[in-house]
């Protein structure tokens, strides 16, 4: 197909198509995640342009910070089609174990869009964010993850591990193995970075160069990739439409790995303030201890003093 193609079967995709109908699902909801700066408002910005617009227009602030901190803190949705729309995740650093439950969260649409996300630290913190948004549940979007990392990020063995435990409870979270998006595929090895991503279990990964502020001159190939990510996501859709879903069952089923995934997080945390409590006790007996041999130390030196020059010269 043809980028006219593609554009074309994007903005008439229903989800009422498959031979067992919508199954309760009324829209696709790319959910966007990845570390800060890697271009996952970019990302919506070239979605939107390819579609859409004659000329580029940044509907998502994108941008970096000198602090590295997050540019995008709101969680917000960009309608792309009728039945498509983005979702714009806060983005993380390096995140704790609560942080990486709410985006399982975020992603898993366990929290309401367009809120403030503000990283909770403790399991308290964490639940009453859900059990707010649990007021209103929602089962009716078809949520397709989006793992958006940059070719210049190579992670460090020990990322890597932890980003394969992403990538798996993503799936857990979705049921859809996350589409992988390089960014910024000029600026480094994409090869590498694509059998780095198959090798932590990621099956679709596409490399592309975003439209951005700086740099939007229409270009067929660029605007090909971005179109070919979107055709991907609506092909996970199509085919796991083919199959049983039941979106109430599995809200339930995932509802109860992010509990179990929290209970898990909040025990760690307890783990490691016992440990860091005990570490501390352990330096304040040595401490003591230290004090106490000098304090002998001193005393039989003194001992040993009083004994020479009190004795009397005649004794
Ligand atoms: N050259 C190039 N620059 C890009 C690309 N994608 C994003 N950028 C730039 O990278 C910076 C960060 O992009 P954003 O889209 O704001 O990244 P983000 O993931 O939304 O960041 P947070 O909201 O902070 O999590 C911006 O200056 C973009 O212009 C790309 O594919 N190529
Ligand atoms: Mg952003």
């Amino acid at each position: 197909m043809d980028n006219q193609q593609l554009r074309a079967h994007i903005l008439s995709f229903s989800l009422d198509g498959g031979p067992r109908g919508n199954q309760g699902y009324t829209r696709v909801l790319l959910q966007l995640f990845g570390y800060n700066g890697h271009g996952k408002s970019s990302f919506i910005n070239s979605c939107k342009y390819v579609i859409h617009e004659e000329e580029f227009i940044e509907h998502a602030e994108a941008g970096e910070r000198q602090d590295h901190g997050a540019v995008t803190t709101i969680r917000k949705a960009y309608k792309l089609t009728e039945n498509i729309t983005l979702v714009d995740n806060r983005g993380y650093s390096k995140e704790n174990n609560f942080q990486r439950a709410e985006i399982y969260a975020q992603l898993g649409n366990f929290i309401p869009i367009g809120e403030e996300v503000e990283w909770k630290k403790n399991y308290s913190e964490v639940m009453d964010k859900l059990e707010d948004a649990d007021l209103d549940p929602n089962y009716s979007d078809f949520i397709v993850p989006i793992l958006v990392h940059s070719v210049e990020h190579i992670l460090p063995e020990e990322e890597k591990e932890e980003m394969k435990e992403l990538i798996e409870n993503c799936y857990k979270m979705t049921g859809i193995v996350p589409i992988v998006v390089i960014t910024k595929r000029e600026r480094g090895i994409v090869k590498n970075m694509k059998e780095m991503f198959r090798s932590l279990g990621a099956k679709e990964i596409i490399a592309i160069e975003n439209f951005t502020r700086q740099d939007h001159s229409p270009a067929q190939g660029k605007t090909e990739d971005i179109l070919k990510i979107l055709t991907k996501a609506l092909e996970c859709v199509t085919s796991s439409l083919n199959e049983e879903r039941g979106p109430r069952a599995q809200r339930v089923q995932r509802r109860k790995f992010l509990l179990n995934y929290i209970y898990q997080a909040d025990l760690e945390q307890e783990k490691h303030k016992w440990r860091q409590e005990e570490e501390k006790k352990e330096e304040e007996r040595k401490e003591e201890e230290r004090r106490r041999e000098e304090s002998r130390w001193w005393w039989k030196l003194l001992t040993f003093w009083k004994r020479k020059y009190n004795t009397p010269a005649n004794a």
